[in-house]
């Protein structure tokens, strides 16, 4: 038995409630409001009637902000639990504007030397502008990635309200909106299947004859809906809305795609509609959603949304709905309960989870934290399965036809961050999406390589679409950062460390070898700085952090460039050794490797964030992004233990930097205060994330507006302070904050092939279980001290 009751029930016998009451006091208002909150939700339920690992409410969504994410890696929906209305925002993960298109700038390559002159000479500025005008990507933006439409289902409401509750299992992956009129009691679950392909609304009454809905499908992109009748079979009436996709950019949209809602009544009427179905007077119904577009891959839109939908909605109706559920619950759990982690349980748990939100800065509710962390683990289970499309900036789940930076693959930061917590989270399967898109770079980043630079091999800048663009875009100040390939290698290349799979080895060195070859051909020497160890990238930039040079953010040989391929060497040898890959090149690589520019100390004793001790001087001293720590995390170059020097400098830069971002900024510091061992420092900054200002009341992050990288990326903090694994050593609580004195988890991956249990009590290591596919030496740090010992048989 692993479900959310046995935790709860190993808590209670283990002693594990930290604590019973919330402190209050009468003269702090802050914690009468929790006080008064707590009467009015908790009814005088004792703490197991609390569901650890739901979020509910007690008013449906009244924005988007509101609503709960639904998602089987491709097919996404947003879900309002409106009473008089319902509302299910669709999203297809590979709706997107546009077609297949090539962005490379022909006039770059003949600019190249020039403007790397410029920059070696100061200019900037000048610089800045030839890149502008010569070496962007055409068009200069991406596409948008766009929303589907929406589903609404209308209902006669005539009498008050009562019982109202809108919540998401977690572990059930089922959203249920539920309430009482005129005695009648009505529930409506929503699910969307990774086995069946498609979104299922199952609504029910506890007295017959009861359900009476329109449901009307709606859209901003340009589509046409009809009622279609497919009379003697088991979907027998649904809404079919058909569209192409909008172009963007002047590139013109080339996808076709189509949406499917059959619906399907016991008892009572279903009649159609010009473009409705109406419900009267049945026992229940179930909606059954499919969508397709025509994308295969993004070379080719040659595929039938038509046929691909009619098959899906066909299949499904054709099972009863509680088998289709079963195969739901069966797929999702599958990935989502392998991992159980207890924080401590109090009081404030019988709260709605927007109350919570609102008071988790205070203190005393432990169990958000680890509510939060699930939640981010469900997130990407829901929206990076095998087969779909890796998680954008929103996950899938968008609402516009315009969203905040087109909802793309931005890779200077938030794709990455976006999968920090796959491997330790123990969901290896959801990094495949990525992994693919990845190999698709090396296409297209071959011809961008090729063309804009004269070089072998492949890169991507900082951002990447549904077409696997990869030349610079927005501008020079964003776009002119050729490390975004290489950084995704880095995420790959951490699935190998914790899998030890030589086959995805030998998938992806490709990607990696590539990706170094770019940099053999294109790093020079700066002929400012002494050689040999003088080689940079040029022209490039700290992401998009203005330097105090110019105004521009334009340079030469930032740190996190030096960072990234320090990894990116490093690992292309390691893999090539593994597989026995040609000597040479392999030699080359460390040879070049030995020549790239150090890693500066600074005059306020910070680690240089560029080649010139320009950090104090920045326009913008608490830039959100902290580029030139990714040596501390997600790398482990800089670490306490095997350089603290550099460590003690990144620690400098930290306190420099502040502790407030974006909430992918406030995340990423999370992890960085994380390894260097301060959880309180980091267990402060989660308690600002995890509050209004970077949370919404769905627990979605808000850099602000939405993005889910802050989830992701505060979720990855969260093991951190518990679990790490870098360096060869397995770390035990390496930053337990005096916030969570006693908990435990089970199931966390450890770099090696391992996975770790531990319990924890008054903030010392009570018991910890290290397993593996055959039982191996492994060092362990623990309580400050290293031991070595050979793990369990997994
Ligand atoms: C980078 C960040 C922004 C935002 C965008 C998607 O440009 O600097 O804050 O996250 O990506």
């Amino acid at each position: 038995m692993k479900s959310p009751a046995r935790c709860l029930m190993l808590l209670v016998l283990t002693g594990l409630v930290i604590s019973d009451t919330l402190p209050v006091s009468a003269t702090d208002p802050k914690r009468v409001k929790v006080a008064a909150d707590l009467k009015r939700s908790a009814d005088g339920n004792d703490l197991s009637s609390a569901s650890p690992l739901t979020l509910w409410y007690q008013q449906p969504a009244t924005n988007w902000n509101e609503a709960l994410p639904l998602g089987n890696g491709r097919l996404g929906a947003m879900v309002f639990g409106g009473v008089a209305k319902e509302q299910l925002q669709l999203n297809e993960d590979t709706l997107w504007a546009g077609g297949p298109y090539d962005p490379v700038n022909t006039n770059a390559l003949a600019a190249l030397p020039e403007a790397r002159q410029l920059v070696f000479a100061g200019q900037y500025d000048t610089a800045a502008k030839l890149i502008g005008d010569k070496m962007m990507a055409v068009p200069l933006r991406q596409m948008p990635y766009q929303t589907l439409g929406d589903l609404f289902l209308e209902f006669p409401t005539n009498g008050p309200v009562t019982d109202y509750r809108r919540d998401l299992g977690l572990d059930t992956a089922v959203a249920t909106a539920s309430y009482t009129v005129n005695g009648v009691h009505f529930t409506r679950e929503t699910f969307s299947s990774p086995a069946d392909q498609v979104i299922a609304v199952r609504l029910t009454a506890n007295q017959p004859g009861k359900i009476s809905f329109t449901a009307r499908l709606s859209t901003p992109q340009e589509a046409s809906v009809i009622v279609e009748t497919n009379k003697g079979t088991r979907t027998p009436m649904s809404l079919v809305m058909s569209g192409v996709n909008g172009s963007a950019q002047g590139i013109k949209g080339a996808l076709k795609f189509q949406a499917r809602v059959a619906v399907m009544a016991t008892g009572g009427k279903c009649e159609p509609g010009a473009d409705m179905i109406c419900v009267t007077n049945a026992d229940s119904a179930t909606l059954l959603i499919a969508a397709a577009t025509s994308f295969k891959n993004y070379q080719d839109v040659s595929g039938d949304p038509q046929r691909t939908t009619q098959k899906q909605i066909a299949d499904a109706g054709k099972r009863a709905i509680a088998d289709l559920l079963a195969a739901h619950r069966a797929a999702h759990r599958k990935l989502f309960r392998r991992v159980e982690l207890n924080l401590g349980e109090t009081e404030a748990m019988k709260l709605p989870t927007d109350t919570r939100i609102r008071h988790f800065a205070e203190g005393n509710d432990p169990q958000l934290a680890a509510l939060y962390f699930q939640y981010a683990r469900y997130l990407l289970i829901s929206c990076s399965r095998p087969g779909s499309q890796p998680a954008n900036l929103q996950g899938m789940w968008n609402a516009s036809m315009k969203p905040p930076w087109e909802s793309k693959y931005t890779i200077n930061i938030n794709t990455e961050m976006n999968y920090w917590l796959a491997e330790p989270g123990n969901l290896p399967e959801c990094v495949e999406p990525l992994t693919h898109m990845v190999l698709d770079l090396t296409q297209t980043g071959a011809r961008t390589a090729k063309v804009m630079y004269g070089a072998r091999g492949w890169v991507a800048h900082h951002n990447t679409d549904l077409w696997r663009a990869t030349a610079p875009v927005d501008g020079p100040r964003w776009g002119m950062w050729p490390m975004g390939g290489a950084w995704l290698c880095q995420n790959l290349w951490e699935h190998y460390l914790f899998s030890g799979d030589k086959e995805y080895l030998r998938r992806i060195f490709p990607a990696i070898k590539g990706a170094a070859q770019f940099f053999l051909d294109t790093l020079v020497e700066e002929p400012n700085l002494p050689g040999p160890a003088n080689l940079v990238t040029c022209p490039s930039l700290s992401p998009e952090n203005l330097h105090p040079a110019s105004k521009t953010s334009i340079c030469a040989g930032p740190t996190m460039d030096l960072q990234i391929l320090r990894d990116l060497f490093a690992n292309c040898i390691q893999a090539g050794e593994i597989l026995g890959e040609d000597k040479e090149f392999l030699r080359q690589l460390a040879a070049i490797r030995a020549r790239l520019a150090p890693l500066q100390i600074g005059r306020a004793g910070q680690l240089q964030e560029w080649l010139k001790d320009w950090d104090l001087e920045a326009p913008q001293i608490q830039h959100r992004h902290v580029s030139h720590l990714y040596g501390l995390f997600p790398s482990a170059q800089i670490d306490v233990h095997t350089t603290p020097q550099l460590a003690a400098a990144a620690k400098k830069s930290l306190e420099i930097r502040g502790d407030q971002a974006t909430g992918w900024g406030t995340a990423w510091r999370i992890n960085l205060w994380a390894r260097l061992r301060d959880g309180d420092r980091a267990f402060s900054i989660l308690q600002d994330l995890l509050s209004p200002r970077c949370t919404y009341p769905n627990l979605l992050d808000s850099c602000p507006p939405f993005q889910i990288d802050g989830n992701f990326g505060g979720a990855s903090g969260i093991m951190e302070m518990l679990l790490q694994s870098q360096n060869n050593e397995i770390q035990i609580l390496p930053a337990l904050p005096r916030a969570w004195p006693t908990g435990s988890v089970r199931g966390l991956r450890a770099r090696g092939g391992f996975e770790v249990d531990i319990e924890w009590k008054d903030g010392k290591v009570a018991t910890y279980h290290i397993r593996s596919r055959e039982p191996r030496e492994v060092t362990v740090r623990i309580n400050g001290q290293t031991e070595k010992t050979v793990s369990e048989k997994l």
